[in-house]
């Protein structure tokens, strides 16, 4: 955390902004064969303003391939290579696209083998395949990093990248489980350590065994103890900034509870947890914040919503009230909001392939409250669709980069993220500003999002119909001068002071001060 506020202050000082390439460190990895040099991006200003870019290891980047045991690239529940050593080398294709934090999966040792899986017809899948511990979720020993993954040390060095570069790190952590069949559950020193009988979730999701999976008796001292030491112990000794905690309402309050107080006395303060109460909404996380147990945790309900928003389900204003809602959060807290998951289909799929509407939602992700989460490959519109296929591999088009090598990207997309990105990076009224509804008629919604401690304003019009559209609003106060719209790089004249807002079909417009 110490060389995190270090990097902040010496940002701050160069004056550094998102996207700027800086000078070459001489701690830098490789850098992708696309872009030269080390990107340094200034680091969000606290974690209201971050942007989290969500990293399965093993389907990003093979940095090594004396780790590569049992690599199967055929099978969609094998690994697949990507390590430490590889992230850490393509930093840059993070750094460059603006993210100011990493969130990477649990890298504890996994189970060893697999289990039997099919997914549906549309993955072909569902004849079955092998489903290995490569999403890092079905631990084995919480006291080592899965040698697939890498070492410690490459944690750490992983992290001292991160941070060279402005960015802070989440490392998954689990609490609530391990994988199937491990030593946990036949090793007699831990006898007793998981609870003798599946319980239902529905009848009781503390006691209950999450897709089958060992339930750790976490309420018997010795049980939490040793996974308080293990997780804990290893941030201490690599400095990642934070935990995303997994299936936070499987384990009991008090738990989270010692786990706060823990984390803040020996990772410090400011060490940041942002928890997965899975479905959870702004209001459903406030029984994990009125305790302080967590600093925030996902917003399930922002992808569906926007889904419906851009298939022209509803009407305007009910989305725009809707967005509005997503304000009311206890002072304080935060809700992290994304559109894909290694949980859920890629959103581009959902949208049938329409990149329209999903730039769309990209663009109300990056202008509305919350920290916006990008799964990994969806700013390039990775291939995939549901489970297993979400979790495929990172695509690189025609750079060294395996196991993603030779996959499609889409630049276009991607600038488009960057830009986005960029601008929600320089205006503090896109990331804490105060929502206000400006204009809801038919299927042009235009809102504005205020700072009142910077002034800083800024206008979203977002337009879901099949036509261009026109609206007039009042410009507010805190604009001498015309705004730049942001998707498109043009300044707009106002006309006294009136904004001529005008947007093409199934777009977003972004006008900045
Ligand atoms: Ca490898
Ligand atoms: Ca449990």
């Amino acid at each position: 955390m110490r060389r995190a506020l270090t990097a902040l202050f010496i940002s701050v000082l160069l004056g550094l902004s998102a996207g700027c390439a800086g000078p070459e460190a001489k701690d830098a990895p490789a850098a992708t064969p696309k872009r030269e040099g080390m990107v340094r991006v200034t680091p969000q200003r606290d974690w209201s303003d971050a942007i989290i870019y969500f990293v399965l290891v093993d389907r990003f980047a093979d940095g090594d391939t004396d780790n590569n045991s049992g690599v199967d690239l055929d099978n969609p529940g094998g690994w697949h290579g990507g390590d430490l050593k590889g992230l850490t080398a393509q930093l840059d294709e993070i750094a460059d696209l603006g993210a100011t934090a990493i969130w990477i999966n649990p890298i504890q040792v996994q189970m060893p083998g697999a289990v039997f899986a099919s997914g549906p017809p549309e993955t072909g899948t569902q004849n079955g395949f092998e489903h290995t511990g490569f999403h890092g979720y079905w631990m084995d020993d919480f006291n080592s990093v899965d040698p697939h993954f890498g070492s410690e040390a490459d944690l750490k060095a992983f992290v001292d990248a991160a941070h060279a570069r402005g960015i802070k790190v989440l490392l998954d952590v689990v609490y609530n489980h391990a994988g199937y069949g491990t030593r946990y559950l036949t090793d007699p020193q831990y006898k007793g350590w998981i609870r003798a009988r599946p319980v239902d979730c529905a009848a009781d999701s503390l006691s209950c065994q999450v897709g089958g999976l060992p339930d750790f008796v976490t309420e018997d001292p010795d049980v939490s103890t040793y996974l308080l030491d293990a997780n804990i112990g290893l941030a201490r000794r690599t400095g990642v900034d934070g935990f995303r905690l997994d299936t936070v309402k499987h384990v009991g309050h008090d738990f989270w509870q010692v786990h706060r107080a823990r984390t803040r006395e020996e990772l410090g303060d400011d060490f940041y947890l942002l928890g997965e109460v899975w479905g959870g909404s702004n209001q459903v996380l406030d029984e994990w914040f009125v305790n302080d147990e967590i600093d925030s945790g996902f917003d399930f309900t922002f992808r569906g919503s926007c889904r419906g928003f851009v298939d022209g389900k509803g009407r305007t204003i009910a989305y725009a009230a809707y967005l509005q809602k997503r304000h009311r959060i206890r002072e304080g807290y935060q809700a992290a909001h994304y559109l894909s998951s290694h949980d859920e289909p890629l959103m581009l799929y959902e949208l049938g392939g329409d990149l329209d509407k999903f730039k769309v939602c990209v663009g109300l992700q990056m202008t509305t409250f919350g920290l916006p989460v990008i799964y990994y490959g969806e700013e390039v519109a990775r291939d995939g669709s549901v489970w297993p296929t979400n979790r495929n591999d990172m695509p690189w088009g025609d750079a060294a980069v395996k196991p993603g090598r030779g996959k499609a990207r889409n630049e276009d997309l991607r600038d488009y993220y960057k830009n986005l990105i960029a601008t929600r990076r320089a205006h503090p009224a896109l990331t804490r500003g105060d929502f206000e509804r400006l204009y809801w008629e038919g299927d042009l919604l235009i809102f504005s999002r205020s700072d009142m401690d910077s002034g800083d304003v800024v206008i979203v019009a977002a337009n879901r119909g099949s036509e261009m559209l026109k609206a007039k609003v009042t410009a507010p106060e805190a604009w001498t001068e015309g705004p730049v719209e942001a998707v498109t790089g043009q300044p707009v004249a106002l006309s006294g002071r009136a904004l001529k807002v005008s947007v093409p079909p199934m777009a977003i417009r972004v006008y900045t001060p």
